[in-house]
């Protein structure tokens, strides 16, 4: 695309509550706009790095067998008085009433919802065991909404359910998830920390976050630094192996604020080990085996003749705030790089123009249709603009990688620098073989 053409609002003004870096970056480069309170519309650039983020969550839960579906954000009350949070869950549900006077909500969360559709339909352990998911968005009135997308009251959540017979298999797939998880958050260039929580309104005994260490994270984290050097490549699917890799992580202390206590901690993890710091939750998983099967009613034929409740867990995935995480972990000394893998474009061209020169505009169209036609999203800065106004600009939108188009290029040579590093003189075909790398 032509930076001309792309609605980018760009912005220097900013309001007084943006005090972290995410929540600033996304403002400067018009990726989000709060409409109200902890609510935001996702512009161009935002939603295009958002789509991608759920591009790669989607495909690794499909990979451990997870299917999709939708659910709406709408749910009757009802439900959640069969399950008893209607009361529980307090003023973080926003409660509507339709034109007849039924009660409403918008949903929060999806176990009670889930659950009800599972009872309708399956009633056998033949049917065993199923993993569902949706991506979809959700509202919690947050006392506090703050840090724009991280912690906002209208957010996009992955959150996925599992169905199983006895708490044994139910584990496996807390486990597949739990290695899912650890693959999606590499997939996204970021290390994130499984770290034994506290379950909170969703209940049960067993629970992770997936954390990431940054200094503007909201919770609090104590960890044996070891628990960073466990290689996810060493594990596979199978479940010994995912029964291993459980053991692995547990076998380092890492838990969060809730969980935390002063004497293990100390007693555990040797003095030059121990960290104390804080975090980004970017996942959230749990095992809470029948306590909504239960109440819901939700029953399958267990193989010995009795009818059981069915053993569920969920897994919930911050799709939306993931892309101001991934700002967290990395823009640094006010420059931005996407991971590749989620970049709002593969690589920018950066032409120096002025009024006397436009070959160095022409030059960058000629390579700016030459990799569209390999299928490279490409973003041409074809303003007419101080090119150290460019660079400062292209610091912070972010894409990794840079031609630019000045006095430097020769004949079939161009300036191509990925950012934090060097620049190269390369030709087109070497371009092309790094993007596509
Ligand atoms: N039902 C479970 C799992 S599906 C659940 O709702 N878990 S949760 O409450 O921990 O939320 C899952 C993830 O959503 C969190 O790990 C976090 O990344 C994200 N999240 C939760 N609240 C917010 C919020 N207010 N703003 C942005 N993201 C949020």
């Amino acid at each position: 695309m032509l930076l001309s053409k792309i609605f980018l609002p760009l912005t220097k003004d900013l309001p007084a509550d943006a005090k972290i870096k995410s929540h600033q970056l996304m403002l400067r480069t018009g990726m989000i706009k709060q409409s109200a309170t902890g609510i935001y519309s996702w512009l161009p650039l935002g939603f295009k790095v958002m789509k991608k983020i759920e591009a790669i969550v989607r495909e690794e839960q499909n990979k451990i067998g997870a299917q999709e579906m939708l659910m709406p954000t709408i749910q009757s009350a009802d439900i959640w008085k069969e399950s008893g949070r209607y009361n529980d869950y307090g003023e973080e549900m926003l409660r509507i009433k339709d034109r007849q006077g039924r009660e409403m909500l918008y949903g929060p969360t999806n176990e009670e919802l889930i659950t009800e559709i599972f009872r309708s339909s399956i009633k056998s352990y033949k049917s065993l065991p199923q993993m569902l998911y949706h991506i979809q968005w959700k509202f919690r009135d947050e006392i506090r909404p703050r840090f724009g997308i991280m912690r906002c009251r209208e957010f996009y959540m992955k959150d996925a359910y599992s169905f199983d017979i006895d708490e044994d298999q139910a584990k496996q797939s807390y486990n597949k998830m739990f290695y899912s998880y650890l693959k999606t958050f590499s997939r996204l260039e970021l290390q994130a920390i499984p770290m034994a929580a506290d379950t909170g309104p969703i209940g049960g005994d067993l629970s992770h976050e997936f954390i990431i260490l940054a200094e503007t994270g909201e919770s609090n984290v104590y960890a044996d630094k070891n628990i960073f050097d466990i290689k996810l490549s060493n594990y596979n699917f199978d479940s010994s192996s995912l029964d291993k890799m459980r053991d692995d992580f547990s076998s380092f202390y890492a838990v969060t604020d809730e969980k935390f206590n002063k004497e293990n901690f100390e007693k555990k993890v040797k003095k030059e080990n121990q960290i104390s710091t804080k975090g980004i939750e970017v996942g959230h998983i749990f095992y809470f085996g029948d306590k909504y099967s239960k109440p819901l009613n939700c029953l399958v034929d267990h193989p010995e003749g009795k009818k059981v409740a069915v053993k569920m867990g969920s897994y919930g995935i911050g799709v939306s705030r993931l892309v101001g995480a991934i700002i967290e972990a990395k823009f640094a000394n006010d420059v931005m790089k996407w991971p590749k893998s989620v970049s709002p474009f593969d690589v920018v061209i950066i032409p120096s123009i002025n009024k006397n020169n436009t070959e160095s505009l022409e030059k960058s169209h000629k390579i700016y249709n030459e990799l569209k036609e390999e299928k490279i999203d490409v973003l041409l800065d074809d303003f007419n603009e101080n090119i150290s106004a460019k660079f400062k600009k292209h610091d912070l939108i972010g894409i990794p990688y840079q031609i630019i188009i000045g006095s430097k290029s020769e004949k079939n040579k161009f300036e191509f620098k990925e950012v934090g590093k060097e620049a190269k003189m390369l030709s087109l075909k070497e371009i092309k073989e790094k993007i596509k790398k």
